[in-house]
């Protein structure tokens, strides 16, 4: 087998349109000198490094995880694995994994026991609770990378028990903008595609996406596609020459912040040039003399001005998208973490209504997503949205839950939006927060303007609980530190970005103390004796199992519909779509088939919002547009990013990952071959701006914003000019006695700024003006 660290796509496996289903390859990895007969058992799981989802088997052997395998006869994958997966087990049996709970006596954070450390978050809750308004003084910050039964459970404490509406995740910091697009253009959130649309597309548009680093199992496919018959084209959108932009046909590399003005010439392009479905605009969208009147500002030349990139080249995407008969496209964080993110990103949802290329195979817009479960974050309202993808401002609909948890509608949230989390540490920065619970989330490295965060939750008045797997750089800042279960070695299911639900089954034991994040948040909902209207426990269930039952009942009727799933249906399955009902008992491949949107004023998720300012819209005008299952097209001018190059900040600062780690690296940096492969931070800066600023490969940088400072080796790559990458994986906790103050910081977030989407709420990451010079030898 290829060495998949040098080979992260493996092997070719061609494929065309007519020649069946994606052939199968299995990829497997077992500890050193280890062989398949050396297995005591495979246990059924799925890859948690990444949202696609690929169907894997852990290999056990005397107790511990000693491998896995993927799944050949998953939908997602067919058997494939990338690099994470392959290593990135290996963390689970790292030394250093917290295996007990740990308080803070006298400044220092101690070994103690639950009874202990659960005991003190109880009290203080309580103590908050006693208080008028003692909800508002709790606030919840989670994750995309827990299982679905443990997030409704979080859910239901937080909205029916506490009555808190400062509950969100670092999903908000992920696919907020997903969430917000799709709600803003078809009525609710819910991924129209399917990942076998790569199979039948005959176009492929990555916008913002650097697939073959952060889906490098989704981009074999690709590539599978792009070495057999009939292969589609390819468009890429990203300021760097990434592996996918190599790849494509088209590539625009774009100045960072500028996808809208680029959008909207491209609509233009659709609109002038005869290329829309005219039809299928009439019968099913609304606002297309708006979109055609705003975007007829936007002539190819004017986008090549603001993007920087050659006319002939913008049209020469729009034909690529123009005549495209089936279209797919993705869309990620260069365009969800960037200028007017939102806005641009129902551009793209946009030209497939323009196109008529939603829900049918070929013609597929993924909003992806990217941590392993953000799906199941936004379904279950642990993102602060109600569960089912219920719309907050809907009488009707809180009534459902009140009904279902058998509470006084008034305990459930919805006098206003859920409060993002930006807004959740703003509250503790202010002190009207008094208790922050932060779950499978490492702020003190994710967050933008970490010299703020690290101020924020060093606060005496601020009571943090963290629960991990390891001490992070933010269980360092906490008050109590609790010790999770990881995954394999707890039972849930999980969504990934094509609504493709899977079972992730219990391998192992979880090491010392160490509990799954479920049973926490169960046992403090009976500490904290929540009760429902009749005196009964507010949490009736007890494992995952039975979890996943209640959640089944709360999305009856709703567009994540699963009632006809089960842990008996998924176990051995290949993963299964939702909706799951008993009209589409199988799942459903693809949704808006048909061309009906659920934006019925009873259905509908939101009641839209002014895409420009964010501001939301109420029922009574929404009920005022009809939209009588229409899908809204949105028209948005192009505005300049909120922080731009000058003088004192010459270059545009962008970050994001890289191929061999996830996020802050507490996984992958503890898997040997990963860390390896990686081991410490750089900055990608242009040939032409390296010679002016006389570098080599590897001198040292130091990098300077308005915020912050930090010191990396230079890497001479392909980027626009004026234009530098930094990954954003390089905390401090392996760096030495060093502290994030020292002069050898290397978090990207020392940089970045506290600005968000107007709509999503989604902090602009790789926005942000620096200055770049030499390091004194
Ligand atoms: N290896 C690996 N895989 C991962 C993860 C990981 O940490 N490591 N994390 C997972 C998660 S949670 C997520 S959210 C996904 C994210 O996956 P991606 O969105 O693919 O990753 P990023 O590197 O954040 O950003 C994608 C690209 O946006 C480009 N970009 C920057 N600014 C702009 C701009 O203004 N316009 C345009 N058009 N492009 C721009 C960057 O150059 C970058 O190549 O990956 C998932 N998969
Ligand atoms: N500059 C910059 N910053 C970014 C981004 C960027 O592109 N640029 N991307 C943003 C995005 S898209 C994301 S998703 C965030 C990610 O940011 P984080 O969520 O902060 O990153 P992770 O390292 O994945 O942190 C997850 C934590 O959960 C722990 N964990 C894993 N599994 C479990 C579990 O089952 N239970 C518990 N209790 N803990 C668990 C891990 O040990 C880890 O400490 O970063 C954001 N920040
Ligand atoms: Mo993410």
């Amino acid at each position: 087998m290829a060495d998949r660290i040098d080979e992260p796509w493996g092997r070719r496996t061609p494929f065309g349109p007519r020649d069946g289903p994606w052939p199968i390859r299995v990829d497997e990895q077992l500890a050193e000198g280890l062989t398949e007969e050396d297995v005591d058992r495979w246990v059924q799981a799925v890859s948690v490094l990444h949202s696609n989802g690929d169907g894997l088997d852990i290999a056990v052997r005397d107790g511990r995880i000693v491998g896995v395998r993927g799944r050949a006869d998953d939908r997602i994958n067919h058997g494939r694995l990338g690099p994470k997966d392959l290593y990135g087990w290996q963390a689970n049996a790292s030394p250093d994994r917290l295996t007990t709970p740990l308080i803070r006596e006298g400044g220092e954070l101690v070994e103690t026991d639950w009874e202990t450390a659960m005991g003190r978050i109880v009290e203080r809750s309580r103590q908050l609770l006693a208080s008028p308004g003692g909800w508002g003084k709790i606030g919840f910050h989670t994750s995309g990378q827990l299982f679905l039964e443990e997030y409704y459970t979080l859910a239901v404490l937080g909205k029916a028990g506490i009555g808190t509406p400062h509950m969100d995740g670092n999903t908000r910091l992920c696919t907020a903008t997903a969430a917000a697009a799709l709600k803003a253009s078809f009525g609710t959130d819910g991924q129209p595609g399917s990942y076998t649309d790569v199979d039948h597309c005959d176009a492929i548009a990555l916008w913002g996406h650097n697939v073959a680093e952060s889906q490098d199992v989704l981009w074999s496919r690709m590539l599978d596609r792009r070495r057999g018959t009939d292969p589609p084209a390819m468009l890429a959108v990203d300021p760097r020459l990434t592996a996918v932009a190599e790849e494509a046909d088209v590539h625009l590399a774009v100045r960072p912040g500028t996808n809208l003005a680029l959008m909207n010439a491209l609509i233009r392009e659709l609109i002038v040039r005869g290329w829309c479905d005219e039809a299928y605009v009439a019968r099913h969208t609304a606002g297309f003399e708006e979109l055609e009147r705003v975007t007829a500002g936007y002539p190819v030349s004017r986008a090549a001005e603001i993007c920087d990139v050659p006319a002939a080249r913008i049209e020469q995407a729009a034909e690529l998208v123009g005549t495209a008969e089936r279209l797919l496209s993705t869309v990620l964080q260069g365009f969800y973490q960037s200028n007017q993110a939102t806005a641009a990103a129902c551009q793209v949802n946009n030209v497939h209504l323009l196109r008529g290329m939603i829900g049918r195979p070929g013609a597929g817009v993924l909003q992806m997503n990217g941590q392993p479960s953000a799906q199941n974050t936004r379904e279950t309202g642990a993102d602060g949205d109600l569960p089912g993808f219920r719309n907050w401002a809907n009488p009707d609909h809180v009534r459902e839950l009140a009904e279902l948890w058998n509470v006084d509608p008034l305990t459930i949230p919805h006098w206003s939006p859920p409060t993002h989390a930006m807004q959740v540490f703003r509250y503790a920065e202010l002190g009207s927060v008094e208790l922050l619970w932060i779950t499978a989330t490492n702020p003190a490295v994710s967050l933008p303007d970490l010299p703020r965060i690290r101020r924020i939750l060093s606060r005496p008045d601020l009571f943090v609980v963290v629960q991990d797997l390891f001490l992070t750089e933010t269980g360092m800042l906490a008050d109590v530190v609790l010790p999770a279960a990881a995954w394999g070695e707890k039972q849930g299911t999980l969504t990934n970005s094509d609504r493709t639900v899977h079972l992730s089954d219990k391998a192992v034991e979880p090491p010392g103390l160490a509990r799954s994040d479920l049973d926490i948040f169960l046992d403090y909902a009976r500490r904290m004796d929540f009760r429902d209207r009749d005196g009964d426990p507010l949490i009736g269930w007890t494992d995952p199992e039975s979890a996943f039952r209640a959640w089944q009942a709360c999305s009856a009727g709703r567009p994540c519909d699963y009632t006809h799933l089960g842990y008996d249906r998924l176990r051995g399955s290949a993963g299964i779509q939702w909706p799951c009902t008993a009209q589409a008992p199988g799942g459903t491949e693809r949704l808006y088939r048909d061309g009906r949107f659920p934006t019925d004023p009873d259905h509908c998720q939101t009641y839209g919002y002014h895409l420009a300012s964010g501001a939301e819209y109420d029922g009574a005008h929404y009920r005022a547009r009809h939209p009588d299952g229409c899908a809204f097209l949105h028209a948005v001018h192009y505005q300049p990013a909120p922080e731009t190059p000058d003088s004192d900040y010459p270059m545009q600062l962008i970050t994001g990952r890289t191929l061999y780690h996830f996020h802050t690296r507490t996984k992958t940096a503890r898997a040997p071959r990963l860390q390896h492969a990686a081991p410490d931070v750089w900055v990608e800066v242009n040939p032409e701006d390296a010679a002016d600023l006389h570098l080599k490969e590897g001198d040292l940088l130091r990098v300077e914003s308005r915020r912050g400072v930090i010191h990396a080796p230079a890497r001479i790559r392909p980027i626009r000019q004026g234009t530098i990458f930094l990954p954003f994986h390089y905390g401090y906790w392996d760096f030495g006695a060093a502290g994030p103050e020292a002069d050898n910081a290397r978090a990207a977030n020392e940089l970045t700024m506290t600005v968000w989407d107007p709509v999503s709420k989604q902090p602009l990451y790789k926005i942000a003006a620096v200055r770049v010079e030499p390091e004194e030898p």
